[in-house]
């Protein structure tokens, strides 16, 4: 579900999956939706993160396959509306922003009224190519700015905690997590030195340094040999695992071939024990999709035990794990594994009209909740067309894709914009 009132989420989420699907008739009026009845002027309260991932990512890879240049406008105009969220002491942005007012504020849940690392964190990729296209540097400065304030601070144990204060520019409480709240940043640190066509020194130091840490603190080996990512809550590690985290796997594969030569073996291993612990979580449960959160601890292995973590929202981790370990091993087992979530997808999410999620995977019968999330159509149904593709579909070389899968060129160095002076 996405909260706050722009308008047509699921359409501009789903517009580069229609067209890399082949899918013209429903791109040319998913386009005339955009150009007709698209509507950033409203009062509305918005999430900076989600509407960045979702709609500014959305638009750009629209334009970038299509080159319409309504998408180009559509995602400049969207972006300059992003910006008053950076007027706090730091430049770190804040979590939600009202787009007609230019107020901002955060979560009230966030600690101590921080910012969420995964969420200032993942601005980055589209800021970049929204200088890019607009000529504008101011984008790319304030991403730039917020990797500024991330390296003045010190990391406990090399490890970057969730929360930061945008007012103080100190860590709120140490909490680590590869899961919801810190995901995605890591995500962008090694996808931002890939899209800089591999000048982004910075960002590639900051991502290897920070797996390096992961892996000492926070990577664990189950008793039946599972290799898990757990949760740091301030030096105490809960042994549970996101269904947000599976896609860590497909992020070391991605990032194996850049980390130093004697690593590279070793993270791709790592990317397909996740693979491995992910799909387990799946095949443990009675309908054959993954939980919101697995668990090793209390004797059981890649289980949720918690009601409220027994859920399954159409997300696409697991199948982004596949899809990546399918393209840099080409072990058919990922291929397998793909097929039979969209067997499980047919048989128990699909309803009348679309797709659902199911409030219970260890259930016996599937209960629906009666969404389909906007990321359904951006991300799990485009990572599984991919994962039965031909490698020359949207190559690695070329395109890097956002956290919602939404594919964006990699900036050559012969073509950075130099700002007009
Ligand atoms: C998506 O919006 C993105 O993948 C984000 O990074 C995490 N959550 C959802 C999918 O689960």
């Amino acid at each position: 579900v996405f909260s706050g009132s722009i308008q047509g989420a699921t359409i501009v989420d789903a517009l580069d999956s229609l067209y890399i699907m082949d899918m013209h008739d429903e791109f040319k009026a998913a386009t005339d939706w955009v150009e007709k009845s698209l509507d950033f002027n409203v009062n509305a309260e918005i999430s900076v993160f989600e509407v960045n991932i979702r709609f500014v990512g959305g638009l750009l890879s629209a334009y970038y396959l299509s080159g319409e240049e309504v998408f180009r406008k559509k995602a400049v105009e969207l972006g300059e509306k992003l910006l008053p969220a950076f007027n706090t002491p730091t430049g770190i942005p804040w979590a939600l922003l009202n787009i007609k007012s230019g107020i901002g504020r955060n979560w009230p849940w966030a600690s101590g009224g921080s910012s969420i690392l995964a969420e200032f964190g993942t601005l980055h990729l589209e800021f970049m190519h929204l200088s890019q296209l607009s000529g504008n540097p101011v984008f790319a400065e304030k991403v730039m700015n917020i990797r500024k304030v991330l390296n003045r601070l010190d990391k406990p144990q090399g490890l970057y905690p969730n929360y930061l204060n945008p007012n103080s520019g100190q860590w709120g409480q140490h909490h680590v997590s590869v899961g919801g709240l810190g995901d995605s940043f890591y995500e962008y640190l090694l996808k931002a030195w890939l899209m800089s066509d591999k000048t982004d020194e910075e960002g590639k130091k900051m991502y290897y340094d920070s797996i390096q840490a992961i892996e000492s603190h926070l990577i664990r080996k189950s008793r039946g040999g599972f290799t898990y990512i757990a949760e740091w809550k301030g030096g105490l590690l809960e042994h549970k695992m996101g269904h947000l985290t599976c896609f860590a796997g497909g992020m070391f594969a991605l990032g194996a071939d850049g980390a130093p030569d004697e690593k590279t073996g070793h993270q791709m291993e790592l990317a397909a024990e996740i693979a491995r612990t992910c799909h387990e979580s799946y095949s443990r449960t009675t309908l054959k999709l993954g939980p919101e959160a697995f668990r090793f601890d209390g004797g059981v292995e890649a289980i949720a035990t918690r009601q409220n973590e027994k859920y399954f929202i159409l997300r696409p981790e697991v199948i982004e794990t596949y899809m990546y370990m399918w393209r840099f091993t080409h072990d058919p087992k990922y291929r397998q594994w793909g097929w039979e979530a969209v067997q499980a997808l047919e048989q128990y999410c699909k309803v009348n009209g679309g797709y659902s999620g199911i409030r219970d995977v260890y259930a016996s019968h599937p209960s629906h909740d009666d969404v389909q999330q906007s990321f359904f159509l951006a991300e799990t149904l485009k990572y599984l067309y991919l994962l039965f593709s031909e490698d020359d579909h949207l190559p690695f070389e070329h395109w890097v894709f956002n956290t919602e899968a939404h594919p964006l060129p990699v900036i050559r160095k012969e073509d950075v914009k130099k700002p007009e002076v």
